[in-house]
């Protein structure tokens, strides 16, 4: 007997909802649920292995622990007990966590990681933000005093996308959650809009775009400074920012900086013709409304900070930042509900330093390029055991092999995670949550990116197979780091969550409960398990909520429950000034932080170009590191070359294999000629390299390719963010032989 059931897809950012077929206690297939309010039935190849992914044999159904040098299977009450043995000999605030990109797809992640962190009371937090958007979240903490409100295109409504450093049609969009970005682009060309793409690789985007710029590697910064260079020289500042002027502040001292960026500089260093920049700021400034849009080509660059600053200082010059049709601030329904505005405290960094290389905290974080170090390096505060929850940073990060050495010198290590991979093959610990059939999803985090406000919710499509849910087993580890015992109930993790945040709000003035009772409204919530208890408490506090009955047209989990294909909550909505919490209560257009590292990139302009640099690309049919696994997607164009130009080729006698030397290491990698990428640019995809011993990866392991991040040693940072450069690496090519 086969039914179908509903489940958003938690592979990539464009969170589409799916129909699953399942048969008895498996999914079997999946297609695009077209009756889905955000996805509108858009699926990609990696959704529609949906199956295969959920069922893949290698996937973890029980415990790993180690046994001297091996991991055995162990029942999930030994496992705790080992978990509960390993971190008690390890004061929390000496216990690392790095929290992989996943966490950013699942209920879990969302909901309990920061329990576990708040448990250990560490100050060692590493994530995936540091090899991704970290840039971003640091320039609009900056503009906007809140380093969450972030910006994304309103694709549906702009005129001009300008895409810099992304590649939609593969990615299927990052930090802009929209379901068929393609669709979305073209739609936008069919309207009479325009598309620009900013890449030094001609993407399949590029292709799609009504232009296309190819400038040299890590120059995107000194691009857009040029472009407001021209706005303000032309007289293409909107006079009033598009209605926000009274909001703005800084605009002088950005027109000053700017100064220093005329094309005629900037151009030789970019690699961008004069004529092609001054035409770039005037289509934007000409386009009705426009939106500029950045990603990982932008973010993860020797500038980072700075480029990710001046895609809304375009934005905001021109007129159009919260604006329909331009750079929007998308509002949740679990974000907290809009209050009047007050001015906030701002952003600020460097609240606490990292012990070997000082780096300065962001955001809470230390660099994910320092979790080596951190480890390896003795003395006082040296790390002494390692959480991760769905990472693989010996892949994801730069210098695996350091980092895998360092691993294994841990007094403890925990991974939560399905797969005995690079990482977690290292551990001492491992547990596998469930597969994405036995969960739940909400997109707690990605929501707050989307295109379109909306609320969906999926409930399991089958039931748990005698093991805990990801959700319990992060409460567990949470509350045995708090000491409550190997018997705790994992309810009692929610319960806490609850009572603070219930306080904190009816004590609260601002809030939609203010002056009420804690006990009246936890009586409210729903029986069930805590996540869903947690959604609906966010949900009902939340900007549509019902406040706990005070608006009965409000959304609670049930009303979101009851909309299978979830409920629409119309276009992006302006949300200046509530949105700012900057010192001043205005969006602050030139921070200090921001114009000391001006001066840095004005040093650089006549810095001569190096020989190759190379920059990383994405496959559709993969994801960073974790599907190569499965038969369905490997395999075709989806592997791990080296593409090249074919003049570049031609000169250097490159035929077969190439030798590629970085400033980390050394691989020998299949040539790809072509002409779809710039001269001097050389491009490895990332997330490669399964041919370490003692991993369980059957599928990836026939085609291991190699670790791209081992050419890099993680020294080269964007200083604002202490994000890695993993785009505009010095290298050196040349030929290799196949050995024997
Ligand atoms: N050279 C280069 N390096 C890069 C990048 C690049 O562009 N170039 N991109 C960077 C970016 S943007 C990112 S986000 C990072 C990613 O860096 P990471 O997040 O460290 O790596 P992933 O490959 O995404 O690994 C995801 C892990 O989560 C596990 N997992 C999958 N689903 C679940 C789940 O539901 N629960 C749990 N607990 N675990 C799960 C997988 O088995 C895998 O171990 O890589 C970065 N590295
Ligand atoms: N199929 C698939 N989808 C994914 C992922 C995946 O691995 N596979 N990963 C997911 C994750 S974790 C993320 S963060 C997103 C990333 O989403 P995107 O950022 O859209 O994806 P990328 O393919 O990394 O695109 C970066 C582009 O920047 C270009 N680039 C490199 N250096 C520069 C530069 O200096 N300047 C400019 N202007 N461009 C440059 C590259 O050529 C590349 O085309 O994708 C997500 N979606
Ligand atoms: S585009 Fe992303 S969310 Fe949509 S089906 Fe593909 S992997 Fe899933
Ligand atoms: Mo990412």
């Amino acid at each position: 007997m086969s039914r179908t059931a509903l489940r958003i897809c938690p592979l990539c950012e464009a969170t589409c909802g799916l129909v699953l077929t399942v048969s008895d206690d498996r999914v079997t297939g999946a297609r695009g649920d077209r009756d889905d309010v955000f996805s509108a039935g858009f699926i990609c190849p990696k959704g529609a292995s949906f199956a295969e992914l959920d069922g893949d044999p290698d996937r973890l159904t029980r415990p790993l622990v180690r046994r001297g040098d091996e991991l055995v299977e162990v029942s999930w009450d030994e496992a705790f007990a080992a978990v509960a043995e390993g971190l008690g000999k390890v004061p929390g605030r000496d216990v690392a966590v790095y929290l992989g990109n996943p966490n950013a797809h699942t209920i879990a992640g969302a909901l309990y990681a920061p329990l576990i962190i708040k448990a250990l009371g560490t100050r060692n937090v590493f994530s995936a933000s540091t090899l991704d958007q970290m840039p971003k979240q640091v320039a609009q903490g900056y503009l906007y005093g809140n380093a969450f409100a972030f910006t994304v295109p309103d694709l549906d409504r702009t005129d001009h996308l300008v895409s810099i450093g992304a590649n939609p049609l593969v990615s299927n969009g990052s930090v802009a959650t929209a379901a068929d970005f393609g669709g979305k682009l073209k739609a936008l060309r069919r309207r009479g809009g325009r598309v620009t793409v900013i890449d030094p690789s001609r993407t399949r985007t590029a292709e799609l775009a009504d232009c296309h710029l190819a400038p040299r590697p890590g120059t995107d910064a000194a691009l857009l400074f040029s472009v407001v260079n021209v706005l303000f020289a032309e007289g293409l500042v909107s006079p009033d920012l598009g209605g926000l002027a009274e909001h703005v502040t800084g605009l002088e001292q950005v027109r000053a900086l700017a100064a220093d960026f005329p094309p005629t500089a900037v151009a030789p260093y970019c690699g961008v013709s004069v004529t092609d920049i001054r035409d770039l700021a005037r289509s934007i400034a000409a386009a009705p409304r426009a939106a500029v849009y950045g990603r990982i080509g932008t973010s993860t660059v020797e500038f980072g900070t700075l480029g990710s600053w001046l895609i809304d200082v375009v934005n905001i010059v021109t007129g159009n930042l919260d604006r329909p049709g331009g750079a929007m601030f998308p509002l949740g329904p679990t974000a907290p509900a809009p209050r009047p505005p007050k001015p906030g405290r701002g952003f600020t960094t460097g609240r606490w330093h990292s012990r070997v290389s000082g780096h300065p905290e962001i955001a809470s974080e230390f660099p994910a390029t320092a979790l080596a170090e951190e480890i390896d390096t003795p003395g006082d505060g040296q790390l002494r055991a390692l959480i991760t929850v769905a990472g693989n940073p010996v892949l994801s990060a730069p210098d695996g092999r350091r980092l895998a050495a360092a691993l294994d010198g841990l007094g403890f290590m925990l991974s939560i995670d399905p797969y005995l991979n690079e990482t977690t093959r290292h551990a001492d610990v491992i547990l596998p949550p469930p597969p994405p059939s036995q969960a739940a999803h909400f997109d707690v985090v990605l929501s707050n990116v989307a295109v379109r406000n909306n609320a969906r919710y999926s409930p399991p499509v089958l039931p748990l197979a005698g093991r805990p849910g990801e959700a319990e087993i992060m409460s567990r580890v949470a509350l045995l780091i708090m000491g409550a015992g190997l018997d705790a109930d994992p309810a009692l993790a929610d319960q806490q969550v609850i009572a603070m945040t219930l306080a904190k709000e009816t004590a609260d003035p601002r809030s939609p409960v203010a002056g009420r009772d804690v006990a009246e409204l936890t009586a409210m919530l729903p029986p069930g398990p805590g996540y869903e208890r947690r959604l609906d408490m966010m949900l009902r506090l939340g900007p549509y909520g019902d406040a706990f009955g005070a608006d009965p047209d409000g959304l609670t989990l049930n009303t979101v429950k009851a909309a299978p294909h979830g409920v629409d909550l119309g276009p992006l909505q302006p949300r200046i000034p509530a949105v700012l919490r900057t010192p001043s209560g205005k969006v602050e257009l030139a921070p200090q932080a921001l114009v000391a590292d001006a001066a840095r990139l004005a040093k650089v302009l006549d810095r001569p170009p190096v020989g190759f640099m190379l920059i990383g690309r994405r496959h559709l049919r993969s994801n960073n590191s974790w599907m190569h696994n499965l038969p369905a997607l490997a395999g075709g164009t989806n592997r791990c070359t080296l593409q090249i130009h074919p003049d570049d080729a031609q000169r250097l006698g490159l035929a077969e294999l190439a030798l590629v030397k970085g400033p980390g290491g050394e691989v020998t990698v299949p040539v790809e000629v072509t002409d779809t990428i710039r001269p001097g640019v050389v491009s490895i995809p990332h997330g490669w390299g399964h041919d370490i011993a003692g991993t369980r990866l059957g599928v990836a392991a026939t085609q291991p390719g190699v670790n791209v991040n081992q050419l890099n040693d993680g020294s080269y940072l964007d200083p604002l963010s202490g994000t890695a450069v993993l785009n505009g690496l010095p290298v050196e090519i040349s030929a290799a032989v196949r050995p024997g």
